[in-house]
């Protein structure tokens, strides 16, 4: 069909579609090794968290075996991911970062 607005209304339904990217939980997992101010220096560097805030988390983590330290479309959470992968290396720390779909 046509209509006077100049569509051929392929979709019959015409909900104008404004989908958005999915989102990925990024976190941050437990270990027995990674000091303590190590993940509070990871949180505020590459996650922006102040540093009263970035303690809780760890703490979190520290107790509960892991924690959501923030959520992103696919491509940053992916470059979170990478970044604390790459730095705890660096340092020699066990220190984990997953992402998953929310
Ligand atoms: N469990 C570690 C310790 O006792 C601290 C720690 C917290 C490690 C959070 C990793 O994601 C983590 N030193």
């Amino acid at each position: 069909r046509s209509n006077d607005d100049g569509d051929v209304g392929l979709a019959l339904k015409t909900r104008p579609k404004t989908k958005r990217p999915p989102l990925y939980k990024v976190m941050l997992l437990n270990d027995d090794y990674t000091p303590m101010e190590f993940v509070v220096l990871v949180l505020e560097r590459f996650f922006g968290i102040g540093h009263a805030h970035a303690t809780e988390i760890m703490l979190t983590v520290h107790k509960k075996g892991l924690a959501v330290v923030g959520v992103f479309p696919f491509e940053i959470a992916e470059t979170k991911v990478q970044q604390v992968m790459e730095f705890a290396r660096r340092h020699q720390h066990p220190l984990q970062c997953t992402m998953e779909k929310e």
